[in-house]
């Protein structure tokens, strides 16, 4: 990879914009699309703030052409988008829906035509509800079931996608969705069976990985998205950094919110000493060969991050919360706004796991309406980007190799149990009409990509 540009991106830096299937899509039983976790979940009364479903979300399905042609006016290089399981297989295996491929396939050409790069994850959540109902991730075929439907999408559409993501965030659909049932299927299962889950997750993920490997027709990139807790240091100095560094990479009890527990299996093949110490009898049997399994060589890694806990040095070096001061600058959603997370996340990913970085998600959700003007003045979504992009800049100075950012999201759209509360879109969607209405940050994004950064003010870190 080349070094940075004198704007302080490479020059091939992926500038994108990021969605998933069940979050903009809609069309949830058109064409042939076979029930999932969340559409069962969405049914629930009381799981989604305000009754929301995604049955209909932002209709994607049906506006893909105007929405790609949206993506091309804001010069991005790059679209995360993911695939729904089950639009591809309506059951989860077996059968094939051409009329589910061939949605995937219109979008990825005009995507090319577009002169944007496709960027596909494979599982982002919308889990078939069939093989839900045959064990989940909690049966030993779920890892085969999906490395299966990971080689149809890759036959199906790698003569022309180079870049793929596997599973994204672990953490949720297996800990908010298992363990919590805040998330689809919304079960609330004791650690031993959580585990499992995971433990069949992760296995699946190494498989998937060798399909993609084995059935792409053009050479691949693979990573994969995870989440996990961010944590970094109050001040520079070595004690703090070292103390963050430290608790980054902790499983810190019984808590899913990690980042080693999901990671560090898939890249060095074991899980880590203190998780398995924190576990104990929980964790899941396995042999050498199901570790092997979850550990495949990937391209880069993938990281999801909107927000960092900072820590001291204590006592030992024990890890002491730095609170925030009173007043500190929230979202929408109440989530801190921390631009150092972008910093420290991709430095020390970088450190630990040898692999070039992606940042997959980054953004906030806002308070945005249509204005009288006709607008929407979405200024905090500006200062947010602004002061994350410049840590993430000081990053790429300081030599951690960051491949391209993927802005969450593209469009507000369907958040999950927060139904359509939360607005994180550069593109407004009146949810009625469905009527599209770009932002402020989304004119603001244009200008910068046209620069390939350059825009971004002087860094108050290091003037
Ligand atoms: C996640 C998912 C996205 C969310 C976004 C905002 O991180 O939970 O990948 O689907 O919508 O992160 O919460």
């Amino acid at each position: 990879m080349k070094g940075p540009t004198a704007e302080g991106f490479p020059k091939n830096f992926v500038w994108g914009a990021a969605t998933a299937s069940y979050q903009i899509e809609g069309a949830a039983t058109e064409d042939g699309r076979g029930p999932s976790v969340w559409d069962m979940l969405c049914r629930r009364p009381g799981a989604i703030w305000g009754g929301h479903t995604g049955a209909v979300g932002c209709d994607h399905y049906h506006r893909m052409p105007e929405d790609v042609e949206l993506m091309r006016t804001l010069g991005l290089k790059g679209y995360r988008f993911s695939i729904s399981w089950p639009r591809i297989l309506p059951a989860g295996t077996g059968r094939v829906n051409p009329k589910g491929l061939a949605f995937y396939d219109r979008l990825v050409d005009a995507l090319l035509a577009a002169g944007i790069q496709p960027w596909a994850t494979l599982f982002h959540w919308d889990y078939p509800q069939d093989l839900y109902d045959r064990g989940g991730w909690l049966s030993p075929d779920s890892p085969k079931w999906f490395a299966d439907y990971a080689r149809i999408v890759v036959r199906a559409l790698s003569d022309r996608v180079t870049h793929w993501m596997t599973q994204n965030e672990p953490q949720c659909y297996i800990g908010l969705g298992l363990r919590d049932g805040i998330h689809a299927p919304g079960e609330k299962l004791g650690w031993r069976e959580v585990l499992l889950a995971a433990h069949h997750s992760m296995m699946g993920h190494g498989l998937a990985v060798r399909a993609i490997r084995a059935t792409a027709r053009r050479r691949p990139l693979i990573g994969a998205a995870p989440v996990g807790s961010h944590v970094i240091p109050a001040s520079g100095s070595a004690r703090d950094v070292a103390t963050a560094r430290r608790a980054t990479f902790a499983v810190a009890g019984r808590t899913y919110w990690n980042t080693t527990w999901w990671t560090d299996p898939l890249i060095f093949g074991r899980y880590p000493a203190d998780g398995l110490k924190a576990f104990g009898a929980d964790v899941p049997k396995h042999s050498r060969r199901d570790l092997e399994t979850m550990r495949a060589p990937l391209d880069f890694f993938g990281a999801n991050i909107y927000q960092s806990e900072a820590v001291r040095a204590g006592r030992g070096g024990a890890a002491e919360p730095a609170a925030r001061p009173v007043g500190h600058a929230l979202t929408a959603y109440k989530w801190p706004v921390t631009p150092d997370a972008l910093y420290w996340g991709p430095k020390f990913f970088w450190e630990r796991y040898k692999l070039p970085i992606v940042v997959t998600e980054n953004g906030m959700s806002g308070a945005d309406w249509v204005g009288l003007d006709g607008r929407v003045h979405d200024h905090a979504r500006i200062d947010y980007l602004a002061r994350y992009l410049i840590a993430l800049r000081r990053a790429i100075r300081d030599g951690v190799p960051v491949l391209g950012y993927f802005q969450w999201s593209l469009m507000d759209n369907f958040e999950w149990a927060e139904g359509f509360k939360e607005r994180f879109g550069l593109i407004h969607v009146d949810y009625t009409t469905k009527k599209r209405t770009p932002k402020d940050s989304y004119e603001w994004y244009r200008d910068l990509i046209a620069t390939n950064g350059a825009l971004l003010p002087a860094d108050p870190a290091r003037p």
